[in-house]
């Protein structure tokens, strides 16, 4: 008996890794025809690359316990958002706005939940813009739709975010007070440079018209 629900929560697990895979599929191919799109109408790229990422089984599950959650494929499907993983990094703040609103607007996407770390960061400094949107899948048996978690930076924030997570583990999260200090007058100087570059951005625009 053991042997056979071992069978069937592996074979779960298989299948909505497959779905989860398929969503970041669908929301990825969207995002590259919105730059393209753009590209042609605006001769500029608001994407500068994009990174995608599958939550792993045993994050999943650890993520699952801390957070109380059952661990039930309907459950682990309705609270937690960031199985299926995306990250926008784009060329200028503007284009961050720009392609969220781009994407959201699209008819067969649904905005479950935004939170705004650009316009409020967070206490660490971290800055970045998140989407919970959801997607249909369409299976053999009809569509499903599922949640896939989109977040949207610049260059600059995603500089600031890759280093200051890579020091944050190397410390086991032990920051000491006048680190995350000056971690967080960086996430300051950033968001000045991003301003200061967005508006050189603009400006050059503005006299090539
Ligand atoms: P990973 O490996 O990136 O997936 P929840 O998403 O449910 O855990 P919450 O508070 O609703 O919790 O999520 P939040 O804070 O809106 O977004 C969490 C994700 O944002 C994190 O994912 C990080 O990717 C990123 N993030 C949030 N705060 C920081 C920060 O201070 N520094 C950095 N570098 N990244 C941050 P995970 O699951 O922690 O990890």
């Amino acid at each position: 008996l053991a042997k056979t629900t071992l069978y069937e929560n592996v074979t779960e697990l298989l299948r909505m890794q497959q779905i989860y895979e398929a969503g970041i599929k669908e929301v990825r191919t969207k995002l590259e025809i919105l730059d393209a799109e753009f590209k042609v109408k605006h001769d500029h790229n608001p994407i500068h690359h994009i990174e995608s990422r599958l939550k792993s089984p045993e994050s999943i599950l650890k993520k699952a316990i801390s957070k109380d959650i059952p661990v039930t494929e309907r459950s682990l499907e309705e609270n937690i958002h960031d199985i299926a993983g995306i990250r926008v990094i784009c060329n200028y703040v503007d284009d961050v706005y720009k392609v969220a609103q781009l994407l959201t607007n699209q008819d067969d996407i649904q905005l479950i939940e935004m939170k705004d770390y650009i316009q409020n960061p967070k206490e660490s400094g971290y800055m970045s813009l998140h989407l919970v949107l959801e997607v249909p899948i369409f299976l053999s048996e009809g569509p499903k739709p599922i949640h896939v978690e989109v977040q949207l930076r610049t260059i600059a924030m995603d500089f600031w975010a890759s280093l200051e997570h890579k020091l944050k583990y190397k410390t086991d999260n032990n920051v000491s007070d006048d680190v995350k200090k000056e971690l967080q007058e960086c996430a300051k100087s950033i968001a000045e440079i991003d301003l200061k570059m967005q508006n050189i951005h603009n400006r050059l625009n503005k006299e090539r018209v």
